[in-house]
C-alpha cells in the first residue's frame, strides 16, 4: 500500500503563492494550506512588497521546513512572479506544481479535489466557478458578469471546452510545463491565465475542471486593472481569428449584443467604479473585435477569388 501511495504524481506537490502586500493574508493562507493538505510544499513569491510581506513570508519559512520564498528584486507582473515560481519547482523536481492566491479566494480546502484529478490522470485541472458546483460568492453582480462573459466569450473565441480559462487556482503536471514556454506568453495584464489554459489544450494535453467556491478577498488591496479585461479580449479575438475565423465574428458579434442587453437590464452601466467601466470597454471591445473579424474574413474571401 504504502508504495503505491508514494507513486501517486501528488505525493511531490508545490503550491505556488505570489504576493504582492499581502501581509495580512499570508500567514491565514499559509495556515490553511498547510492544516488542510500537510504533506504538500508551499513556495511563496514575493516581489519585494512594501508592506513588508516578504519578511512576513521569511519569519514562516523560518519556523517550518514546508515553506520556501524568493524575493524578487521588482514588481514585473504576475507572470514574472509564476515563471520564477515554477522554475523554482521544475528545478527541484516537483512532480505537480499549483497555482494560488494569497487573499483566500482559492480555498486550501478544496486543494485535495485538483490534486485527485491530476492522480486520475489529467495533466492541467483549473478550479472552475462555471462547471456544475461551482460558484463565486461575495462577488459584485457586475465583476461577476464581467468575468463570466468574458469566459464565455473566450470559450467562443478559441473553441477550448474549458468553461473558466481565466481561474488562476490550477494544478499542473510537470510536463505540462515543460513542454510550453513560458517566455512567450502574453504578458498583457492576467491573460497569460487564458494563453497558457490554451496551450495546454492546443498541445494535447488532459485538460479538466473541478468545480471550486471562489470567496471574494476580505483583507487587502485588490490589484485589478480596469484596462485588463478590454486588452485581453481584444488578445483573445486575435487569436481566435488566427484559429477559426469566420464562426468568431459572427458569434462575438451575438454575444456582445447579448452581454450589452444582460448589462442595460441589470443597470450595471449606472454603478460607478473602475471595475464597471471595465465592462463596458470589455462590451465595446467585443464588439469591435467582431466588428474586425467580420472585416477581415470579408477579405480573407474576397482575396481567395
Ligand atoms: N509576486 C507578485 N504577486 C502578485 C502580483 N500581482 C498580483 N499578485 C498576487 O497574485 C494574487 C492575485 O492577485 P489579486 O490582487 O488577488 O488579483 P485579483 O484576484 O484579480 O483581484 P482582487 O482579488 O480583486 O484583488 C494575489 O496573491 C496577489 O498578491 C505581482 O505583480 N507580483
Ligand atoms: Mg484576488
Amino acid at each position: 500500500m504504502a508504495d503505491t501511495e508514494t507513486e501517486k504524481p501528488t505525493a511531490s506537490t508545490l503550491v505556488i503563492i505570489p504576493t504582492y502586500n499581502e501581509v495580512e493574508n499570508l500567514p491565514l493562507i499559509v495556515a490553511r494550506v498547510r492544516e488542510s493538505n500537510p504533506d504538500v510544499d508551499i513556495l511563496v513569491v514575493d516581489d519585494n512588497s512594501p508592506d513588508g510581506t516578504g519578511d512576513k513570508a521569511d519569519e514562516l519559512a523560518a519556523e517550518d521546513s514546508h515553506i520556501n520564498v524568493v524575493h524578487r528584486e521588482e514588481k514585473t507582473g504576475l507572470l514574472g512572479a509564476y515563471t520564477a515560481g515554477f522554475n523554482w519547482g521544475l528545478e527541484r523536481d516537483y512532480a505537480v506544481l499549483c497555482q494560488m492566491d494569497a487573499d483566500g479566494s482559492h480555498a486550501p480546502e478544496q486543494l485535495p479535489r485538483l490534486l485527485s484529478a491530476i492522480d486520475e490522470g489529467a495533466d492541467l485541472v483549473i478550479g472552475s466557478r462555471y462547471v456544475d458546483g461551482g460558484e463565486a460568492v461575495n462577488w459584485p453582480k457586475n465583476r461577476y458578469l464581467l468575468s463570466k462573459l468574458g469566459n464565455l466569450y473566450i470559450s467562443v473565441a478559441l473553441g477550448d471546452d474549458v468553461a473558466d480559462m481565466t481561474a488562476g487556482y490550477r494544478a499542473f503536471r510537470r510536463e505540462v510545463l515543460e513542454t510550453i514556454d513560458l517566455e512567450d506568453l502574453s504578458r498583457k495584464g492576467y491573460i497569460f491565465q487564458v494563453d497558457l489554459a490554451d496551450r495546454a489544450v492546443q498541445e494535447g494535453f488532459d485538460v479538466r475542471e473541478v468545480p471550486i467556491t471562489f470567496v471574494d478577498r476580505e483583507l487587502g488591496e485588490s490589484k485589478l486593472d480596469a484596462s485588463f479585461a478590454g486588452e485581453s479580449l481584444a488578445e483573445v479575438t486575435k487569436w481566435g481569428w488566427n484559429r477559426r475565423s469566420t464562426q468568431v465574428s459572427e458569434i462575438a458579434g451575438e454575444l456582445a449584443r447579448l452581454g450589452r442587453y444582460q448589462l442595460d437590464e441589470l443597470g450595471v452601466n449606472k454603478i460607478p467604479g473602475k471595475v464597471t467601466h471595465a465592462v463596458g470597454v470589455a462590451g465595446d471591445l467585443a464588439e469591435e473585435g467582431a466588428k474586425l473579424a467580420k472585416y477581415e474574413v470579408q477579405r480573407f474571401l474576397h482575396n481567395r477569388h
